[in-house]
């Protein structure tokens, strides 16, 4: 079931001649009204109207992170300060946040890609949907909020945290979707496995993204909660979530290429990469009035799958995230993405969902530990069955890492958790 069937199934041509209607639109509103990207224009000596095919979009500079920390914090709002109706911000939580504003024209089409995106994924008008995301400057929250009572469903705005008030409303209310960061969703899936809760509840759908996972991890999620988990991504600086979504074929994300101009580049040399090879998520908007984006670097890290989707939409998808470029880390010299981690991790029954990676540095040399919740306490009272579990993953790692790595088992429910996003890395290196 589509949302804006004619827009979801539009053969590429038309795809591709709309985008650069609106490219050019907004290329001129970032143009007369963000003084930033005149200077940018200006340094480049090129005008909008020189931007004469999609490709020519890479003569311009890419704007990263650090623009909007600079133009702190309206400098790049395209519109007058009375037009915005929202503001929201980045998630971090030190220093100050990116801030971004919203005039009724960008909520309207914020709602209906997220509209676009849960319809996509199996959510119908009348289904009961459980915000489990924090209400806040984060754009998780309010931005399926808006969406899903876009697609006519009964919106329980929750928030995250309370487990047991999250566990009950989903029992008593006959919740049927779930919108949680995926390690919240695995949290509240251990909870109902170990409660023995499925039975009570409708759960048919969760809704998930804001961070990272795997696909054995998003299984890990569906069994334990007996629903289909979609991934979700998005970013403040771009709109929210809504950028990208699976649908119920969970083949990759659908993206809005309708209203965001999607780059891959190789992030050393910032060149394009051929398409389906992996590089650096760089995004432009085509038709935010409010903070109108040229080139953001995300740093995500992902590829283009342009193959069909059995759904028969036809924009193209991104892959899982693998990670960010700046989340990659250097153990010994090599490239390590936590996702590669969690994606060992995951295919063992009697391991549980919440992990951390601690990376130390002994004066000469990086060391890995990886500490792991079990599923289950009954592992415990076996010394010989811990040390096998421990060799078995200490060597998948050893062959998917090319590292070798500390395992450490601990008890469900040590290492910490929380409703947001989930903090899987500890880099104590190079703290004195
Ligand atoms: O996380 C927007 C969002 C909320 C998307 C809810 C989907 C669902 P920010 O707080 O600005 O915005 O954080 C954006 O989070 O650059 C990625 O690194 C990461 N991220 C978001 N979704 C995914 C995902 C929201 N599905 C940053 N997979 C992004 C991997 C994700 N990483």
């Amino acid at each position: 079931m589509f949302f804006q069937p004619e827009i979801e199934t539009i053969d590429r041509a038309s795809l591709r001649k709309l985008q650069y209607s609106r490219l050019q639109q907004s290329l001129e509103r970032c143009y007369h009204n963000v003084p930033l990207y005149r200077q940018r224009f200006d340094e480049a000596g090129l005008k909008p109207e020189d931007i004469r095919c999609l490709e020519d979009i890479t003569k311009l500079p890419v704007t990263t992170k650090a623009d909007f920390r600079d133009n702190y914090p309206f400098g790049l709002f395209a519109v007058d300060r009375k037009e915005v109706l929202r503001y929201h911000g980045s998630s971090g939580t030190t220093g100050k946040p990116t801030v971004v504003g919203y005039t009724r024209n960008d909520l309207d089409m914020w709602s209906d890609i997220v509209a676009r995106l849960c319809m996509a994924a199996g959510a119908r008008p009348g289904d009961t949907a459980q915000i489990s995301f924090n209400y806040g400057l984060f754009t998780g929250a309010l931005g399926l909020h808006m969406g899903l009572e876009k697609v006519g469903c009964g919106v329980i705005p929750l928030s995250g945290g309370n487990t047991e008030k999250q566990l009950m409303i989903m029992r008593d209310f006959g919740t049927n979707i779930l919108i949680a960061t995926p390690s919240y969703a695995a949290y509240l899936g251990e909870m109902v496995q170990e409660r023995g809760l499925r039975d009570q509840l409708k759960l048919r759908l969760g809704l998930f993204g804001g961070e990272g996972s795997t696909d054995t991890m998003m299984r890990k999620i569906e069994q334990s909660l007996g629903i289909i988990a979609t991934d979700n991504y998005g970013m403040s600086e771009l709109i929210g979530p809504g950028v990208s979504g699976e649908c119920e074929f969970r083949t990759g994300q659908h993206i809005a290429e309708d209203h965001f101009l999607i780059e891959i580049l190789d992030p050393e040399t910032l060149e394009p990469v051929p398409l389906g090879e992996y590089g650096e998520i760089v995004v432009t908007s085509l038709t935010k009035e409010c903070c109108p984006i040229i080139r953001y670097r995300t740093r995500d890290i992902s590829r283009i799958l342009t193959d069909p989707c059995p759904c028969g939409r036809t924009m193209y998808r991104l892959e899982r995230l693998r990670g960010r470029s700046d989340d990659m880390l250097i153990i010994k010299g090599v490239n390590v993405f936590p996702s590669q981690i969690e994606g060992v991790l995951m295919t063992y029954d009697n391991v549980g969902t919440n992990y951390q990676l601690v990376v130390t540095n002994n004066g000469y040399m990086d060391n890995l530990e990886v500490q792991v919740e079990l599923q289950d306490t009954s592992l415990l009272e076996s010394f010989q069955m811990l040390e096998k579990l421990t060799g078995s993953i200490k060597e998948k790692l050893r062959s998917v890492l090319g590292l070798s790595a500390k395992v450490t088992l601990v008890s469900p429910g040590t290492l910490e958790r929380g409703a947001g996003k989930a903090k899987r890395v500890l880099d104590l290196r190079n703290k004195g």
